[in-house]
């Protein structure tokens, strides 16, 4: 009798560990996530510029026109610029006065949208830290390197708002490029003169740190 109990015992013992095994009462949720430091996008709202016709050797500004991109992210942005294609493969000079045959130079500043207009000499908004290159370069203010950026000159050129330029862009905030062009002083294929040339000037944004 004594061991009978005790055997009854031992399957209910054994019916009730199995029961704790397979009774599921929990499990787990696998939430994947990927942290970066911020979000960042951008959208050029205003893409193409026409300068037109350009005399060989002499230079034209973009007067009020601009080309226009918009912080479409979560985060305040600083851009960079650099030029990565024109169509005609003509080279890039580095300073202002840097053409030659078959050699043009681009400059841009941020600036308010009728930031040339109101300076008496739209040239001067424009010096060589706005010269863009094939590398890029990350603009700055006007008080600071003043890459991309108008600086003040007496009676001249109007300098570039902090609100206006390419530096600490808030979410939500566009701002404007306006252009230098410097012509080649010669083309050396004539077929060319006359014909359209396309520079295509990347933008990239980084979080403004
Ligand atoms: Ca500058
Ligand atoms: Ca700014």
């Amino acid at each position: 009798m004594k061991n009978t109990l005790g055997r009854i015992f031992c399957m209910l013992s054994v019916l009730a560990f199995t029961k704790m095994v397979f009774a599921v009462t929990s499990g787990t949720y696998s939430i994947k996530v990927k942290v970066v430091e911020g979000q960042l996008g951008i959208t050029i709202t205003t893409e193409e510029l026409n300068l037109d016709y350009v005399v060989k050797g002499t230079s034209v500004t973009s007067g009020g026109a601009s080309t226009a991109v918009k912080n479409t992210g979560a985060v305040n942005i600083d851009l960079k610029l650099k030029i990565t294609d024109n169509s005609l493969h003509w080279s890039t000079g580095t300073a202002l006065g840097d053409t030659g045959t078959d050699k043009f130079v681009l400059a841009t500043v941020f600036h308010e949208w009728n930031g040339l207009l109101v300076s008496t000499n739209p040239y001067a908004c424009f010096q060589d830290d706005d010269v863009l290159t094939t590398g890029d370069q990350t603009a700055g203010t006007a008080t600071g390197t003043g890459i991309f950026a108008s600086e003040f000159v007496d009676g001249q050129a109007v300098a570039t708002p902090e609100g206006n330029d390419g530096v600490d862009i808030a979410p939500g905030t566009q701002v404007n490029n306006l252009f230098f062009f410097n012509a080649p002083t010669s083309l050396s294929n004539s077929g060319q003169y006359a014909q359209e040339q396309t520079i295509t000037v990347t933008v990239t944004a980084v979080q403004h740190q």
